[in-house]
């Protein structure tokens, strides 16, 4: 019987280290390297510290390898451009893996092809994996990262090890992570999340590498293992697919970690309003689908005096009540990965001024003085100065195509922007009065409504549509189901995931509100009815008056409250169209209703917690209106 100790040496073999020192590590991270070394096989392995110097030296060889441009105009800033068939998440290769199918999927209605997450037998699972993986980093280096989703150390944080062949990744880690050997001894003997990510392509290069940027699109697999905490991510560096700390980890694997322990992994943004007379300050979640402008509700500059606005995180949320019955929430991640197109100094400052230091630039066009250019900054540059697109061709506004790619993202350390909150790394996270739903709905959802209770919000949340964007491989603009804007992030069977809100109420907890935004309502000329970014605070203004117990500015509909005409602070804002902006299209929502029914029915099928509908028979009322 061979010592563990041993056959963790064997399997190492002679890969050298070329940094770090392995026998300092945790006992478990030694096997799981050895594990991962032993299949992978790569030229050297790298244990990274989170150090400056660290950074230093990465930079410079992304560099001097061609993957990264210095930007000239900003400090520290890098322009990335990737091989052009891997700039997004791909929903199609993502899995979820379980022995028991209906652990990660729902029993859909017969014939019905469920879209609510993928699942994969373990087994064939880990065949694939094993296949994929074998040999993967011939040739290249793999570094180790230690990283915390949550302030190091903290009740709600969570441990995760990223071993990955790419060096842009592991500096996008850094940003997006907290990155540091301290992670070692907070994480002793304990379990972590274990993530692999790998561009599959082993040296010598099988495939044309374009841009610098090897990856392996034809093989991209993003595998997902609950049950052991494990992720294993193949062939895309794509932030989604590779920076497994977010959506992977702090979504798919936490959702189920919270199902386990009785807490919440959301997408959702935290943000708090100071009220500048009280001085009073409230914080919301809000979850709305990827590109639907998180990040900039998160960054809002109010349009209107009274409040202060601050933002804890643009993307995920971890919710916990506490022994008091208050729901925390705290942001696992300690940067921003935000969609650039339509990002300027008019529609987010905030955003604007926290990417001019220490930030990498991924896909956007470059201009001749060493800055950067995409869809929405044309009043933001020097008219006559020569512009080189995402694909590297020169490019002239006005011609037809795009500059920058339209899912073009920047990578930003959160404390870098001018109104991050001074409390966004709280271990303890910040006290929530209200969650918001929404969505990018052209025709017939009013600008905000309130549900009648938590219950009636789950039925509203489960129910969020959302005109697709970017941010994944689908095309076209359509109305596609995203409930509770977790429908390609959810790591298990989605009925149980609702039923688990559901349970989320009990009689010594302060429930937050629960409402539903939409800022992108047209008229009949496909004209937005709604000016949205800074003016969205008049909106969170009456939700906060809301939850501070405000009913004289409520009405009932059958869809749940509507603000009483006039009660949204309209000063200044010219002609709004308050009827059409509220109006509840009677034969639009009962269709809607019946869509989202039918919908939930198909894909949820018996995991569906009928309680949601039978309490709350809103058809009925819509009918009777
Ligand atoms: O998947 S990303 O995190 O890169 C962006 C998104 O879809 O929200
Ligand atoms: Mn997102």
């Amino acid at each position: 019987f061979m010592e563990i100790h041993e056959i963790v040496i064997q399997k190492l073999g002679h890969v050298p280290i070329v940094k770090g020192d392995f026998h300092m590590l945790p006992k478990k991270v030694q096997k799981f390297l050895a594990k991962w070394v032993y299949t992978c096989k790569p030229r050297a392995l790298y244990i990274c510290d989170g150090s400056h110097a660290e950074a230093e030296e990465v930079t410079h060889k992304l560099i001097e390898r061609g993957v990264l441009t210095k930007l000239k105009k900003y400090e520290n800033c890098y322009l990335c451009r990737t091989d052009p068939a891997d700039v997004a998440r791909v929903e199609s290769k993502t899995w979820i893996a379980t022995d028991d199918k209906y652990e990660t999927v729902p029993h859909v209605r017969q014939g019905v092809r469920g879209i609510l997450g993928q699942w994969k037998h373990t087994k064939e699972m880990e065949e694939e994996v094993n296949s994929d993986l074998d040999g993967c980093m011939a040739g290249r280096t793999m570094y180790v990262i230690p990283f915390s989703m949550g302030p190091i150390g903290g009740p709600l944080s969570k441990i995760g090890v990223q071993l990955t062949d790419s060096n842009y990744v592991l500096l996008c880690m850094r940003i997006m992570t907290r990155v540091s050997a301290d992670i070692w001894e907070v994480l002793g003997d304990n379990d972590f999340v274990r993530c692999v990510h790998s561009m599959g392509c082993p040296r010598p290069v099988q495939r044309k590498v374009v841009n610098h940027w090897p990856c392996n699109p034809d093989k991209i697999m993003i595998g997902h293992f609950p049950a052991r905490r494990e992720i294993v991510s193949f062939g895309s560096g794509y932030g989604g697919n590779s920076l497994l700390g977010k959506k992977c980890f702090a979504l798919r694997i936490a959702s189920v970690i919270a199902r386990d322990e009785g807490w919440l992994a959301e997408h959702m943004l935290i943000m708090g309003l100071t009220n500048e007379k009280t001085g009073e300050e409230k914080f919301v979640c809000a979850a709305f689908p990827s590109a639907c402008g998180k990040t900039n509700l998160a960054m809002i500059q109010p349009t209107i005096p009274g409040y202060k606005v601050r933002v804890v995180g643009d993307d995920i949320a971890w919710l916990r009540f506490d022994d008091k019955g208050v729901l925390r929430a705290i942001n696992p991640e300690n940067g921003f990965l935000g969609v650039l197109p339509g990002t300027n100094m008019k529609t987010n400052p905030n955003a604007m001024l926290s990417f001019q230091n220490i930030s990498i630039f991924t896909n956007v066009a470059e201009t001749a003085d060493g800055g950067v250019f995409w869809e929405g900054m044309e009043d933001e540059i020097d008219k006559n100065i020569a512009i080189t697109n995402w694909l590297g061709q020169p490019w002239k506004i006005g011609m037809p195509g795009n500059a920058a790619h339209p899912n073009s993202r920047f990578t930003c350390p959160a404390s870098q922007c001018p109104i991050i909150h001074p409390k966004w790394e709280d271990p303890k996270g910040v006290p929530v009065s209200a969650l918001i739903f929404g969505g990018r709905r052209p025709t017939g959802v009013p600008l905000v409504f309130e549900s009648y209770s938590w219950q009636h919000g789950v039925m509203v949340g489960a129910c969020v549509k959302s005109e697709s964007t970017a941010a994944a491989e689908h095309t076209g603009k359509k109305i596609m189901h995203d409930p509770m804007a977790m429908r390609p992030f959810m790591g298990y069977n989605f009925g149980k995931y609702l039923q688990h809100w559901l349970d989320m109420e009990k009689p010594d907890r302060n429930m937050p509100k629960s409402f539903h935004v939409n800022w992108f309502r047209v008229d009949e000329h496909g004209k937005f009815l709604w000016p949205g970014f800074g003016d969205n605070v008049r909106v969170l203004d009456w939700v906060l008056r809301r939850c501070a117990g405000d009913e004289s500015i409520a009405v009932k509909s059958p869809i749940g409250y509507l603000p009483k005409k006039g009660s949204i602070d309209l000063t200044g804002l010219g002609d709004i169209k308050w009827d059409e902006l509220f109006s509840l299209p009677k034969h639009y929502w009962l269709d809607d209703m019946r869509e989202s029914k039918l919908f939930l029915e198909d894909q949820v099928g018996t995991d569906f917690p009928q309680v949601i509908w039978e309490t709350h028979a809103q058809e009925k009322r819509i009918e009777e209106q």
